[in-house]
């Protein structure tokens, strides 16, 4: 079951996690209906006329305090090991500055150069450092399943593995103006090689318009 086309292993833990909440909420679900309605049926008015009062019973409340205990800490447990590979930077990981304005991204490479598109070589982690230059915005990359609020005067890290050549959707998921839903470009993952060139040439053409070979379009 794969819920969208994913890009890297964090989308893949990702929805593993959302795998595993919508499984254990649709058995939970299930056990409390059945429940309610064998109870329904058992203590029906016209079997038990009298209600009976029931002082407490500890052993079920022990039961009832530590199964949904267990239950919520496994949840977290899950969500928390996938939040750590997104959170962690990885050695030699490439860094990338994010700058969020109303209405538009640009992306600076550790040269200095500057694009609106976001060109990542295949295969190299990459760690964004994100900011914003006016109000809140999130940098938000639905085939990789991560999002980062981008901050003014601050810098947050999102790691990305770009293990799959192609064009991606970048967007913006925090309201932030009127311009707002017009806010988003692409990233495009390429070859190592072609990235290499480009990064280390002056032009900042569009590295795909001046590779050999059509990769994408
Ligand atoms: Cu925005």
């Amino acid at each position: 079951m794969r819920l969208l086309p994913y890009a890297l292993n964090h989308a893949r833990a990702v929805d593993d996690v959302m795998r595993f909440m919508v499984i254990a909420d649709i058995i939970l679900f299930l056990i409390v209906i059945v429940v309610m309605l064998v109870f329904v049926f058992k203590y029906n008015h016209t079997k038990h006329s009298r209600a009976t009062s029931i002082p407490g019973s500890v052993p079920l409340e022990i039961i009832w305090t530590v199964i949904p205990t267990v239950l919520v800490l496994a949840m977290f447990y899950v969500g928390w090991v996938a939040y750590l590979q997104i959170r962690d930077v990885p050695k030699g990981a490439m860094p990338v500055r994010v700058f969020a304005r109303q209405w538009s991204y640009s992306f600076e490479y550790t040269n200095g150069k500057r694009t609106d598109t976001l060109y990542v070589p295949e295969g190299k982690p990459i760690d964004f450092l994100i900011t914003s230059m006016d109000v809140i915005h999130s940098f938000y990359i639905p085939a990789f399943r991560e999002k980062q609020d981008a901050l003014p005067d601050r810098w947050r890290h999102m790691v990305l593995y770009p293990e799959k050549l192609g064009v991606y959707d970048i967007v913006c998921t925090q309201y932030c103006g009127l311009d707002h839903a017009l806010m988003k470009t692409k990233m495009i993952i390429l070859p190592d090689s072609t990235f290499d060139s480009w990064i280390n040439s002056s032009s900042t053409a569009d590295p795909l318009a001046v590779s050999t070979k059509a990769i994408y379009y």
